[in-house]
This record gives structure tokens, C-alpha cells and sequence, in this order.
């Protein structure tokens, strides 16, 4: 570990510029998104553009982490429950610079670092294995508890998809989280109304789905997840909760699909998305033209 470390956390910066760093870091997520699928032709790229708003309210906003240094003890952990979500993961990682840029197209391929679906051996910073959905509360559970044993001040972050409300599991993990007064570990669910079978009301009707958590002991909140000042907002009330023992929370994030490229919003079958070689320069072209990025501006 190299003493001159920078440390990333929410308090470096004014709340201003902690908006704009968001709406950067998402921009940036976005077309690494585009650039990694284009290598495969296909791939978890609705998920991701629709979570970037997400990844990026954690890792610009609050997670405390070092770029040079993934494994520095003393950083918050994020821990990416949905493990086919990891071509979002990987975006996150580079607009972190905890991954260089150019690695991202290796993605998925032979001997790559970045698989298609998330392996904590292989890739710095992917905390855990979550290829089997309904893990990841479980191991955030058991890894809060273990923190706070070591008297550690680190906090608990866990992206669960919509799909993973459906598994007992993940409801097991809730109450334990409460019974052991889990008050470092923070999670955080991706509605987008979608699974593998069909649109998640479709498979199994999770609504009401604030009131479950509750019933749980959990402090809630409900955004739109694609809306980065009120995921900025929502992260900021409950990391100020956030203590090693006291009620667990939840951000449940309302995203849609593809959430910037217009063509890939309005696709049918959007879990695993095969996309047309001349359909990503026209991703790129949305995303510039719907988001005008901090960066450019004069
Ligand atoms: C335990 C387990 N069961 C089934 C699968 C197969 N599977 C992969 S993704 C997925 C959909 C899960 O729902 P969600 O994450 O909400 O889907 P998305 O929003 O990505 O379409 C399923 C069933 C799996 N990976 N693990
Ligand atoms: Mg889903």
C-alpha cells in the first residue's frame, strides 16, 4: 500500500460539486458500458445503463475507497449481489480508476479479467462471487457482523436486483441483518421491473415492496434510480444513519432498462441484449445527446 494514497469519500468535495461528480462518473459508466458490449456483440447492457445512476451515487458519493489500493483494509465494501451485472461493476471500477480504461475490452474474453459474470478472484475490487442470485444480502450480512467484531468502521454496501426479492434467502438475510442491529450494512435494490422470465410483476408480484422491508426492521427509501440528486439525497440520509449497530437500510431504486440509449429503452427483450453492429454508434449519439456531461461544458 503506498502512504500517499488518496483516500475517495463523500466529504472531500461540497454537495454542488458532489452532484456533478455523480452525473460525470454516470456519463463516464455509460459509454464504457457501449464500449465493452460493442466487443461482445451482446451482453447485461440494459441493466447497466439502467443502474449506472446507482453505481454512481455510491462511488462518487459515498463509498470509501482507495483507487490505488482496492483491498485497503480500512474501505467500505461493495458488494455486487447480481453477478451478470458485472459489466456495470466494471464501468464503476474504471470511472474509479481502480481499473485502466483499455482493460475494459477484455471483456469476457479468454483469460480476461472482467468475465461476464463477477468473480472476486480474478477482478480487483469485485468484493464476491454473485453469479447465484439471492447470495449477496447473506454474505453482506455476515461480513457486517464480522467488521464490527473487529471494531472496524467500514460500512456495508449491497446491490440486489428485483429478480433476487423473489428468493427466500435474501428475506433471511433481512431479518438477520435486524436481529443482529446490522446499522453498517447498507443495501441497495435495482427495480427495473425486469427478469430473465418476463417483467418481475409478471413472475412474482413483490409489491408492496417498501412495507416487506420494513415489516423486516429496516429504514427504507424509495427513488427514482435514475435520478442522481435524489439518489444523492436518498445515500446521504441513510449513510448518516449508518452506525455499527442500530437499524439496517435499504434504497430501493426505480430504473428503467437502458436508461439513456433510446433504442435499447424501447427493446422488448432486454435481459441479455443482442445488439446490432451499427446500433452502438447510435447508443453513443443518445447518450451524448441526452446527457451533456459536467466535463464538456465551457
Ligand atoms: C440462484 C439463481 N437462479 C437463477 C439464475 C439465472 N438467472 C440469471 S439472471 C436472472 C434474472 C434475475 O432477476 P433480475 O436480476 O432482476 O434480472 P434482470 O433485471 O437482470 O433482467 C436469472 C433467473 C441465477 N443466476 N441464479
Ligand atoms: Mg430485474
Amino acid at each position: 500500500m503506498s502512504l500517499t494514497s488518496t483516500t475517495t469519500t463523500a466529504v472531500d468535495i461540497d454537495s454542488a460539486d458532489r452532484l456533478a461528480a455523480i452525473t460525470d462518473f454516470a456519463y463516464r459508466m455509460r459509454h464504457h458500458v457501449i464500449d465493452m458490449g460493442e466487443v461482445q456483440g451482446q451482453g447485461y447492457v440494459g441493466q447497466a445503463l439502467g443502474a449506472a445512476d446507482i453505481f454512481a451515487a455510491v462511488y462518487a458519493g459515498h463509498l470509501n475507497h482507495r483507487a490505488d489500493d482496492p483491498e485497503w483494509a480500512e474501505r467500505d465494501r461493495f458488494l455486487l449481489s447480481t453477478g451478470h451485472y458485472a459489466i456495470g461493476l466494471y464501468a464503476a471500477l474504471a470511472a474509479a480508476g481502480i481499473l485502466e480504461t483499455e482493460e475494459l475490452l477484455t471483456y469476457a474474453a479468454d483469460d480476461s479479467r472482467l468475465p461476464m459474470s463477477g468473480m472476486a478472484s480474478y477482478t480487483p475490487g469485485m468484493e464476491i462471487s454473485g453469479g447465484s442470485l439471492g447470495h449477496g444480502l447473506t454474505v453482506a450480512v455476515g461480513m457486517a457482523l464480522g467488521l464490527r467484531h473487529q471494531g472496524s468502521g467500514s460500512r456495508i454496501f449491497n446491490f440486489l436486483s428485483d429478480g433476487e426479492l423473489d428468493e427466500g434467502s435474501t428475506w433471511e438475510a433481512a431479518m438477520g441483518a435486524h436481529h443482529h442491529q446490522l446499522g453498517n450494512l447498507i443495501a441497495m435494490v435495482d427495480m427495473n421491473a425486469l427478469q430473465a422470465d418476463g417483467p418481475t410483476a409478471g413472475v412474482l408480484n413483490i409489491e408492496p415492496v417498501e412495507q416487506k422491508w420494513v415489516a423486516a426492521g429496516w429504514y427504507v427509501r424509495r427513488v427514482d434510480g435514475n435520478d442522481p440528486a435524489a439518489l444523492l439525497e436518498a445515500f446521504d440520509d441513510v449513510t448518516s444513519r449508518a452506525t455499527p449497530r442500530g437499524a439496517p437500510s435499504i434504497v430501493i431504486c426505480d430504473t428503467k432498462v437502458g436508461y439513456g440509449a433510446t433504442i435499447l429503452e424501447e427493446r422488448e427483450k432486454a435481459h441479455f441484449m443482442r445488439i446490432e453492429d451499427h446500433e452502438w454508434q447510435i447508443c453513443r449519439d443518445q447518450l451524448t445527446e441526452r446527457f451533456t456531461p459536467n466535463s464538456m461544458k465551457a
